[in-house]
């Protein structure tokens, strides 16, 4: 059955000696697999999840999910703490079952390309829909440690009702939102009709699948091999996963907007002919073994060890300059942090682009605003002082406008005092 002879994978690898600490993570399939689907009993045991769209405004758009998940208990030691889990590459592996049914396009669509019965619309630029990974988000008390491969969906309406099966997913894909929650992207295109309306947001998918067995614009083969190279740049995607190793519970979410063939009576988009992605699950026996979807993953489990008692966990310092040279006072990337100070805030100590800092602040009318980097796993409260001594705790709100920054809004109160200065700071809790 397998028609692609494929060169991918470990044997391009060169794999070099695990200092203590390191793991390569590669389990041999799936702990569960779902088509995220809520119209019939398919339980977990389907051998292909396809993804597809409907822009009939009374489903989800995203309307057929796929998610894959790894319990990795097995593989490495869990509860050690999220920051503890330091991680320089998250890769998912997945197979296309079905023979030429969808254009391959490697990059990013903007929801305006899918609002085709909208003003705001604008041209898809390529040909083909791109696929995309996001983290798992949950609802009506399901978690990642409760929603198993058999978990129910929510209510189904019937095909008369004006919601059939909208935010009916317990378990959805999900990216950060503004309020640093994962939050349900299943609807992000926008969904108008007379009764209702969800406004549109664009989404940031944690990686976009890509493949050599098939050409930009052209139909993807039966067995094409994709590739999900997470973003870990952004710091919030990157605590996913370390809180995904500390419980032991690894969940990604793929979705497509290919449209699915349901005619579509006043929907955003249009309707599609029925061609969409097919992916392979670990119950496919068609598709085993190299060909079922697979984890990659590699890091650090930074112990306590610090042989050269500088202060810094010797897996620490491995993890970032392969060696043990950062020393107890050092600024290896002479950013103004000290390594001390970078191993405390997350961020990374060989890149001076990277450090804690305050990007911009204000006070207005007794209140502050103050925006400042964040690294993942980190957690953080601001403090004012009006003569740079004697802080105290602003309490306030924290958004995260953009990946990487939040944005404190906050009053410090009336301190008494000849001025109306105020300092602020930004402090790691440890
Ligand atoms: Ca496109
Ligand atoms: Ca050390
Ligand atoms: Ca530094
Ligand atoms: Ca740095």
């Amino acid at each position: 059955m397998r028609v692609l002879i494929r060169l991918a994978g470990l044997c391009g690898m060169v794999l070099t000696p695990l200092m203590a600490g390191e793991f390569r993570l590669a389990p041999p399939a799936p702990s569960l697999d779902r088509w995220v689907y809520p119209f019939g009993d398919f339980g977990g045991d389907r051998p292909v999840a396809p993804t597809f769209a409907s822009f009939d405004p009374r489903f989800d758009t995203r309307d057929a999910q796929a998610l894959f998940g790894w319990d990795t208990a097995s593989q490495l030691a869990t509860n050690s703490g999220p920051d503890r889990y330091l991680i320089r590459r998250v890769r998912i592996g997945l197979t296309i079952q079905a023979d030429q049914k969808f254009v391959y396009d490697p990059s990013f669509d903007p929801f305006q390309t899918f609002l085709t019965n909208h003003p705001a619309a604008v041209p898809d630029s390529d040909p083909g829909r791109p696929v995309e990974l996001y983290g798992a988000g949950y609802r009506n008390g399901f978690s990642d440690e409760t929603w198993t491969e058999t978990s129910p969906f929510g209510a189904v309406y019937p095909i008369t009702s004006t919601n059939i099966a909208l935010g009916t997913r317990n378990v959805f894909a999900a990216m950060h939102g503004e309020d640093g929650r994962l939050m349900d992207v299943s609807n992000n295109v926008g969904q108008y009709n007379a009764a209702w309306t969800h406004a549109p947001f664009e989404v940031r998918p944690w990686a976009l699948g890509l493949t050599t067995n098939a050409g930009v614009g052209e139909l993807v083969p039966a067995g094409a091999r994709f590739v999900f190279e997470v973003d870990l740049a952004d710091p919030q995607v990157a605590g996913y996963f370390q809180a995904a190793l500390d419980s032991g519970r690894l969940r990604v979410v793929v979705s497509s907007l290919s449209p699915a063939i349901q005619i579509t009576p006043g929907g955003i988009g249009g309707g599609g002919n029925g061609d969409y992605p097919q992916w392979v699950t670990r119950e496919n026996l068609l598709f085993d073994g190299p060909d079922a979807p697979s984890l990659e993953m590699e890091g650090t489990l930074v112990g306590d060890d610090d042989t050269d008692q500088d202060g810094h966990p010797d897996d620490w310092e491995r993890f970032w300059f392969r060696d043990l040279s950062p020393t107890r006072d050092s600024d290896s990337d002479q950013d103004g942090a000290t390594d001390a100070e970078e191993r405390v805030a997350g961020t990374d100590p060989s890149r001076a682009a990277s450090r804690l800092q305050i990007l911009a602040v204000g006070f207005d009318a007794g209140a502050a605003r103050l925006r400042f980097t964040i690294a993942p796993s980190r957690r953080y409260r601001v403090e004012a002082s009006p003569v740079l001594g004697g802080w105290s705790l602003v309490s306030g709100e924290t958004r995260y406008p953009e990946p990487g920054v939040a944005e404190f809004v906050g009053s410090p109160g009336g301190q008494a005092s000849g001025s109306d200065a105020r300092f602020f700071r930004v402090v790691v809790e440890e």
